[in-house]
């Protein structure tokens, strides 16, 4: 019976180390050409865009090595792209993805967390958005650009939403932002630690703990 509990053992170390997707869009499905909601493609949530001006158009020219991207203009301070997603039974939790502005879209951005829906707060300083221009190589379809993905940033537990804020006038080629400017964004994936073993795997692997009991037990009794 010993190596049941063995087996117990092992497989709540090997689930402590996951690390699960939460909620992850590729704007590949979704394709969004309103502020939306949109559905994550992977996982739970929902992406949304707002802009005080009811000018702005929302699109979804080509991502970072894909299709489709969530892009949107007329860019004023304090317009921004949100993620809602539930993070109830995870840990550990992350953030990664790629943005990008054309030569006249917004420069500089805010993460801000939420932790009931409803009030933000700022997570970290300010940051700054590449230009989809040269001399830098542009957002394609065929090709993803690393110098787009924003460093894996840790997240508070318990958060059920994040904004990326325009935080400035200051365009993309430090000029200041037109209204024609865009700021597009792509592969946004929230993860995080799963805190509890899933039931049915427990089970699977002490049937597992059992049968290797009973193959130990047969090869001792060959051997003797
Ligand atoms: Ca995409």
């Amino acid at each position: 019976m010993r190596s049941v509990w063995i087996g117990f053992l092992l497989l709540g170390m090997a689930s402590t180390a996951r690390a699960d997707v939460i909620a992850a869009w590729t704007f590949e499905t979704s394709q969004p050409v309103t502020a939306g909601p949109f559905a994550a493609e992977v996982g739970v949530g929902q992406a949304s865009g707002l802009h005080t001006s009811s000018a702005t158009v929302y699109s979804t020219p080509a991502g970072n090595g894909s299709t489709h991207s969530f892009s949107s203009n007329t860019w004023a301070v304090g317009d921004y792209y949100q993620f809602t997603f539930s993070s109830v039974g995870f840990t550990n939790l992350t953030l990664v993805f790629d943005q990008t502005s054309s030569n006249t879209g917004p420069r500089d951005f805010q993460l801000q967390t939420s932790v009931d829906g409803t009030n933000y707060s700022n997570l970290g300083s300010v940051y700054s958005v590449l230009a989809n221009a040269a001399p830098n190589p542009t957002w394609s379809p065929g090709t993803n650009q690393s110098i787009y993905t924003l460093p894996l940033v840790n997240l508070p537990d318990g958060i059920v939403g994040i904004r990326l804020v325009d935080a400035s006038t200051v365009s993309a080629n430090s000029g200041t932002v037109g209204t024609a400017g865009t700021d597009r964004i792509d592969n946004v994936t929230i993860s995080g630690t799963a805190a509890v073993p899933e039931p049915t795997s427990l089970v699977l692997f002490g049937l597992g703990g059992v049968g290797l009991a009973v193959g130990i037990a047969r090869r001792r009794k060959l051997t003797v």
